[in-house]
Order: structure tokens, then C-alpha cells, then sequence
């Protein structure tokens, strides 16, 4: 049983708490050109939340968003947020202004914190609501001298007493993708940060302050915020930052930094394995696989390649980061692995029954990290008696290794990125030349699943290859890129029941 004070601000302990018993000196973050020690990373938190304070107006409990690539300053102000009491909203860097409002709206974001690279998506969300008053850049690349944010931190003092909250306090909203394309937003507490550090880092990675973590997930994915930033402060380590994480720049990041632990999705340790010689010379000896499911195959080539067993996991942003997963040593080749110490893990059927081991239905799972949703009617659909169904189909086995089977929804789970076939197919209904369209997941050797979508064209459009690219091209330019469909079919018309509801299942057939 995990016990917290009453009292607690998790920034304090993640951050505050290693400078004052001594360890500020130690490095906490490398990335392109910068190291810095947690007394440094203290210090820009520090100024961050006294410019927030002093200048913008923020309250305890005011939203924020966060809005960047994995560098520095997207940790500094993360910290400098919930050191001031604030609640960080942080938001996939790719979102585009439509998108981005959206989270805006739903949080009630009033400051936002966000990279000089995507300001054009951020004023242009800014536009578009009511509550989002003050908007500051960092990381401005031309001109003379310090702009935007670190001008403003330059003016400001290096020293904040972080604001004492109560460990019930929410200090993060995580956004999740909705199945229908509204994201829902889950609440953490400082508790439910503290207690994700304490669950599946100790028992399961069990790595140490010597070790260096990298990864490919965005802060805004909680599975990104975690195995980055999270878990290797709770113990004193370092990470090292990529703004940009595809496989080529992940290989180079493990061999640049001599990182030791890496988190990502499989379709990244797929590409990897082929540069496995190399990746053998590396520091690495913790390798992390959730986002999706991990084949035994993927597996397997991963060992071959470099002899590193992988450790993989299911979480989710509801319950914060991993629920399910298992060590190096018990890992049970196609199964996920079993609950994590902390979490109960379940597999019901349609009544919220529990089903005999051996037999495919939902999982649930319950924990000391959520699952509560913000203000959204959809927190009955997903939460029942306290248990969060997470919208997989899992069978536990007889030894209690749940292995994964399917998705329950009309979610689409490519490259470790969650999209929601609904808003795939709002975007593209929006192209004049599209009269109805159908968005599925298909399999894909690389990506685990890609999106898929059938189009029927209005009179006057030919189908051709030229059409199917300019769809794409439609569809990244309104929504992040990664959901863009990466096969186009053109149809004469979709299966649809007498009453006309779409039949989903025999696209997958076709
Ligand atoms: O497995 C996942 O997709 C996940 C989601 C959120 C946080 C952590 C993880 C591993």
C-alpha cells in the first residue's frame, strides 16, 4: 500500500528534493548542445514559475498548455508549472491549430508555454478560443539576445519555494484520444506521479541513478513524460532529449548520449534491429516496448540483434503509464505480461463479468493512478465500480500473463500513436471532391497497423494515384500528419446494414 502525505507537490520531489540533500551537481539533462546539472534545471524552473507568478498572472491551479518537442525548456517549464502550482496541459508538438483549440477548450487553458516552431499553430488555436489569454515562446532561434520566455527568465529570480499543494492537487491534464475524435482528458494528482514512479520503475526496470534514459514518445504521451522525464528523476539519473525520435535518430541519440534505458514503440526496435552490430556497442541495457502490441517475432529479432530481452508493457494515460508488463527474466514471448505490482488487471465480458483464464473479453484494470476523466459523460462508458476498461481485448492465461488480441474500438494503434478512425474520416469528408469515406487499421509489418481509408468520390473525380495524394496531403495539412492514411481505396460505395450503419467488419474483409 503506498502512502503519501497529505501534502505534497510532486516537482519538489522529482526536482527540489535532489539539489537540497546534495545532488544538484549531477547531470540531469543532455540534448543537442546543452547539459544540464538538476541545480540548472532547478534554477530555469524556478524563473519560469516566478515569470508565470510575477508576470502572467497565473494562480495555483490555472491550466497551462505545453506545447514542444522533447527538449530542455519543454522540461523546464513542465516543472516550472507544477512548481507554481499550475496544471500542465501538455500537447502533441505535430497537433495543428484546430486540434490544439480543442484541448484548449476542454481544459480551459488560460497560459500557454509553447516552442517559437509551432507558433503559427498555437496563435492560430489561440484565435479560435475564449479562455486562452496568455501565450509565450520559447527557444526563438534569430535576432540578437534573449526573446520571448527567456527574456523574461533572464529578468526574473532563480529562487521559488515550490507551492505547497495537497497531494490530491491535479497537476497534469493527460489527453487521450477519443474512439469518436473528441479527446477526453484525464486528471492527475502530484499523488498519482509519485505513485507511477514507485509502481513499475522499482518492480519491473528497476534501473539506477547511473542509468541514462532515451526515447522516442512525445511529454504530451504520458508513456513519453514517464520513461523520460519521470522515472529516471525519481532515482537521480539522467535523459537524454531528441526533438526529433524517428528510428534513424533514436540509433544515433543511444549512441551519442550512451544511453542506457530506451522506451519506445516496437515498430522503432524493428528498424533498429537492422543496425544491430551497432546497437550492440551502445550503453544499452533496458529496453522498454509499449504504445502497441509487441510481437514474438519482434521480439525475437530485437534479441538476435542485439541479445537485450525487451521489457514490454501495456499502459495507458487514464492510469498515467504501465499497468501490465513483466523483468527481462519473465518475459513470456507474445503475452504483455502480468499486473504490476500496485495494479489488479481483470478480463470481463460484456456484463463486467470476470471471464475464466483462457477466455478473450475486456480488460480492466484499477490502480492508485486513475482513471478519472475531466468533466466528460464518457466516464461511465470507460470506469465501472472503479475499474477502467482500457478498449482492449486481452485472455489472461493460466499463469496470469495477459496477452493481447485485438482492439475493442475504433481506435487505430500505428507506430505507437493512438488515432481515432472518426476524425481520419471527418478530415477527409471535408475535401470537396470526397462524398463518403470509411477509415480502418490494417496490418503493417512496419508499423504494427496503418490507416486505411476507403473513398467514394463525388461525380467528376477520377480515383487515381494523383487523388489519393492529394488527399493525404489534405489530411496532414488539418490534422497531425502521423493520422494521415498511408493507403487510399478508391470505392464505388461502402457496406453499409439495411438502416444504414457503416459495416466497419467488412472493410477489414475486403
Ligand atoms: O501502452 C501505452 O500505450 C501507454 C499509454 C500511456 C502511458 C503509458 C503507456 C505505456
Amino acid at each position: 500500500e503506498l502512502q503519501f502525505p497529505e501534502r505534497l507537490n510532486c516537482a519538489a520531489q522529482l526536482l527540489d528534493r535532489h539539489v537540497a540533500e546534495g545532488r544538484g551537481e549531477r547531470l540531469c539533462i543532455q540534448a543537442a548542445g546543452v547539459r544540464w546539472s538538476y541545480a540548472d534545471l532547478q534554477d530555469k524552473a524556478n524563473r519560469i514559475a516566478n515569470v508565470l507568478t510575477q508576470q502572467l498572472g497565473l494562480v495555483a491551479g490555472n491550466r497551462v498548455l505545453l506545447c514542444a518537442p522533447n527538449n530542455p525548456m519543454m522540461v523546464a517549464c513542465w516543472f516550472g508549472v507544477i512548481k507554481a502550482g499550475g496544471i500542465a496541459v501538455a500537447a502533441m508538438p505535430l497537433l495543428r491549430a484546430k486540434e490544439l483549440s480543442t484541448i484548449v477548450d476542454i481544459a480551459q487553458v488560460s497560459h500557454a508555454l509553447c516552442d517559437e516552431a509551432l507558433r503559427a499553430e498555437v496563435l492560430g488555436a489561440q484565435q479560435q478560443c475564449q479562455t486562452l489569454k496568455v501565450v509565450q515562446f520559447f527557444n526563438a532561434k534569430s535576432g540578437d539576445g534573449l526573446q520571448g520566455l527567456e527574456a523574461l527568465m533572464d529578468g526574473a529570480s532563480g529562487q521559488f519555494e515550490t507551492v505547497d499543494t495537497a497531494a490530491t492537487d491535479t497537476c497534469l491534464l493527460g489527453f487521450t484520444s477519443g474512439t469518436t475524435g473528441v479527446p477526453k482528458a484525464t486528471m492527475h494528482f502530484h499523488r498519482d506521479v509519485m505513485a507511477v514512479c514507485a509502481c513499475w520503475p522499482l518492480h519491473t526496470l528497476r534501473a539506477n541513478a547511473d542509468d541514462v534514459f532515451i526515447g522516442s514518445p512525445p511529454m504530451a504521451f504520458t508513456f513519453g513524460l514517464g520513461g523520460q522525464v519521470l522515472f529516471p528523476m525519481a532515482i537521480g539519473a539522467s535523459m537524454a532529449l531528441l526533438e526529433k525520435a524517428g528510428p534513424p535518430q533514436l540509433a544515433d541519440g543511444i549512441e551519442q548520449f550512451g544511453a542506457t534505458v530506451v522506451f519506445t514503440a516496437p515498430t522503432s526496435y524493428r528498424v533498429m534491429a537492422q543496425q544491430g552490430e551497432r546497437m550492440r556497442k551502445t550503453r544499452l541495457r533496458k529496453c522498454v516496448s509499449a504504445g502497441e502490441a509487441l510481437t514474438a517475432s519482434t521480439r525475437a529479432l530485437w534479441k538476435n540483434a542485439t541479445g537485450i530481452e525487451i521489457i514490454d508493457g501495456i499502459g495507458s494515460t487514464e492510469m498515467l503509464h504501465i499497468f501490465i508488463s513483466h523483468r527481462e527474466e519473465e518475459a513470456r514471448p507474445g503475452a504483455t505480461g502480468k499486473a504490476v505490482p500496485g495494479y489488479q488487471a481483470k478480463v470481463v465480458d460484456d456484463e463486467g463479468q470476470e471471464v475464466p483464464p483462457g477466455t478473450v473479453g475486456k480488460l480492466a484494470v484499477q490502480g492508485p493512478t486513475g482513471c478519472r476523466y475531466l468533466n466528460d459523460s464518457r466516464q461511465t462508458k470507460y470506469v465501472s465500480h472503479g475499474w477502467n476498461l482500457t478498449g482492449d481485448a486481452y485472455l489472461m492465461d493460466a499463469d496470469g500473463y495477459f496477452v493481447y488480441q485485438a482492439r475493442t474500438d475504433d481506435m487505430i494503434i500505428s507506430a505507437g500513436y493512438n488515432i481515432a478512425a472518426p476524425e481520419v474520416e471527418e478530415a477527409l469528408m471535408a475535401h470537396a471532391a470526397v462524398a463518403e469515406c470509411a477509415v480502418i487499421g490494417v496490418a503493417d509489418a512496419e508499423r504494427g497497423q496503418i490507416v486505411k481509408a476507403f473513398v467514394v468520390l463525388r461525380a467528376g473525380h477520377a480515383g487515381d494515384e494523383a487523388m489519393a495524394k492529394t488527399l493525404q496531403d489534405f489530411v496532414k495539412s488539418t490534422v497531425a500528419p502521423y493520422k494521415y492514411p498511408r493507403a487510399v481505396q478508391f470505392v464505388s460505395l461502402l457496406p453499409r446494414t439495411p438502416t444504414g450503419k457503416l459495416q466497419r467488419f467488412r472493410l477489414h474483409q475486403s
